[in-house]
This record gives structure tokens, sequence and C-alpha cells, in this order.
């Protein structure tokens, strides 16, 4: 482990009641799973990912939006959970035998979170395994191979779209509710990889101050909101966090 951890942070992590972690496509970069941002091959190498995400872009090329997704749904079943997935589960189960709550809020859509076992989970903008039906909104689960044309048919002869959020559109309002809620009552915030530019998720480091928490971002490089946390840890989120709740248990006796 070559990023050294302050002592400090891991006192703040054995004495916090309620902690929140919001992750990013960061988490999922040592999974396999290209981050929003970076240059990438494929279809992301020649379009912005931010162009695509549209309703907009949905309406003027349904076709090639729906095999875009596609693409990445089938890239996300190839792929398993990372170390920083799996400590932020161990997290979980360690603080609720400690009787300590805990939430983990996502903008990521592959769901390795739950792969690796975490529960409270709120999906911000959606799940890319969920398609809904633009004409009779019917949502599944699809965790087969390859849809047979794009966009995919629906049944009632409707075409179908991933079931996530879209820049322009709003967030599902329950996500938000229980993002709040937990905002609200949390001592100890990590914003872990995300380039933190993205609302409302970007704002949340300002409701978890506000509401007397301490914060840590653990990140490849700075972010806008780097400066405002009490901890800014550069490093792996797959180093950072199995080494962050290794020092917790060994400093607890676990
Ligand atoms: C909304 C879809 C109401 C699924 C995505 C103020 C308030 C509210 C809204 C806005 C506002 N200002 C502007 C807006 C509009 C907009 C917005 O935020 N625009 C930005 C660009 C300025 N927000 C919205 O439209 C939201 N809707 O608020 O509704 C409304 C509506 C209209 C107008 C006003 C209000 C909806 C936002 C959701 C958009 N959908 N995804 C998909 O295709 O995936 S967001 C997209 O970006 C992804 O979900 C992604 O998760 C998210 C954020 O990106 P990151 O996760 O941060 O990923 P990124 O690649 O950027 O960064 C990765 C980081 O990890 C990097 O820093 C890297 O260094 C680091 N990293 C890499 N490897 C590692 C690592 N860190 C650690 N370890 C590693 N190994
Ligand atoms: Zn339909």
């Amino acid at each position: 482990m070559s990023v050294p951890i302050p002592l400090e942070l891991v006192d703040a992590l054995r004495a916090a009641r309620a902690v929140v972690v919001l992750t990013g496509a960061g988490i999922s970069a040592e999974s396999g799973i290209a981050t929003f941002r970076d240059a990438m091959d494929g279809l992301w190498a020649k379009f912005d990912p931010s162009e695509l995400a549209t309703p907009e872009a949905f309406a003027r090329d349904p076709a090639m939006v729906t095999r875009w997704y596609d693409e990445r749904r089938l890239r996300c079943a190839k792929v398993r959970p990372n170390p920083g997935h799996q400590a932020l589960a161990k997290l979980e189960q360690e603080l609720a035998r400690e009787h300590r709550s805990f939430m983990l809020i996502t903008q990521n859509v592959d769901r390795l979170h739950q792969k690796a076992g975490s529960v409270n989970v709120v999906e911000l903008h959606g799940s890319i395994w969920v398609w809904r039906c633009v004409t009779c909104g019917v949502e599944k689960e699809y965790r087969g191979g390859a849809f047979d044309s794009y966009p995919p048919a629906c049944g009632c002869g409707g075409v179908l779209r991933p079931g996530v959020v879209w820049f322009g559109e709003s967030l599902p309002a329950e996500a938000i509710r229980a993002s709040e809620k937990a905002l609200a009552a949390c001592d100890l915030f990590f914003s872990v990889g995300t380039s933190s530019v993205v609302f409302p998720a970007a704002d949340f480091i300002h409701a978890a101050q506000a509401a007397g928490a301490r914060t840590v971002e653990v990140n490849l490089e700075p972010t806008p909101v780097s400066h405002l946390a009490d901890w800014s840890i550069f490093g792996k989120a797959g180093e950072v966090l199995p080494f962050l709740v290794a020092e917790k248990a060994a400093k607890q006796g676990d």
C-alpha cells in the first residue's frame, strides 16, 4: 500500500455513528469498466458520453444510443467487483454488527456494489440492467445476451430505453429522498472515484458538511471538492479502501 492513510481518519472511522459513501465510475475502473470521462476505445472514443447520455441523443438516434448502452451492459456482465467494492461491502457488514449505520450512494449503473455484497445501496442514476418501454412503460431487468435489434423492441410494439437517468432528466424521487435523509444524519462522508462535476451528486459533500460530518475524498486526481474535504487521499479506491477498512478492524482488535 503506497498511499499514507492519516491515523486520525482511521480513528474517525472507528468512532463514526453514521457513514455515507458516494461512489462514481472510478471505483469500477479497477474492474475494467471505463470511467465516464476517460478517453475510451470503442464507441466512447468517437463520442462524448455526456452527449450520448441524453434524451436528445436517444430521440435523434435510438439505435446508436441503445447499442452503446447494450455494449456497456454486456461489458458489465463480463467483469467482477474489485477490492474497492469488496471493502465497502465488508465495512457495511462490520458497522451493522457494531450497530452503526451505513449508506452507499452510487452514481454507477453497473450494480457491481450489489454483486460485491453491499445491501444499503441508493442508485442515483438508475441501472444499465433495467430497460423500460417508452410506450407502455413496462420495466424489466435484462441479464441475457445482446438484444437482437436496436432499439430493442417491446412486446407492445414500442421500443426499450435503458433504465438510467440521462442529463436533463430528474433523479428518482426515492433516491433523492433516501440520499438527503442519510446525508442529514451522517457524521462521516466519503466521496470515492468521482470527478464531482455531475449534480446533484457533486453537492452531497456540502450536505454532509452542513450536517456536521467529517469528509473524505478518495480519488486518483484532484476534483472541485478536494479543497473542501477534511482528508483528500489521492490513490486507487481498490487499494485505499481495503487498507482503511483493515486498519479500522486492526485498531479495534476485530
Ligand atoms: C437533474 C447516466 C433535475 C447513466 C449520468 C445543478 C443541480 C442539478 C442539476 C444540474 C446542476 N447543474 C447542472 C445540472 C444538470 C446536470 C449536470 O450535472 N450537468 C453537469 C455536466 C454540469 N445534471 C442533471 O441533468 C441530473 N438531473 O439534476 O435533474 C434538473 C434537470 C435539468 C436541469 C437542472 C436540474 C442528472 C445527472 C445524471 C446524468 N447521467 N449517467 C450512464 O450513462 O452511466 S451521469 C454520468 O456521470 C455517470 O453516471 C457517472 O457516474 C457520472 C459522474 O461521473 P463520475 O462517476 O464522476 O465519472 P468520471 O469518469 O467523471 O470520474 C471518475 C473519477 O474517478 C475521476 O476523477 C478519476 O480520476 C477517478 N478514478 C479513476 N480510476 C480510479 C479513480 N479513483 C479512485 N480509484 C481509481 N481506480
Ligand atoms: Zn411496451
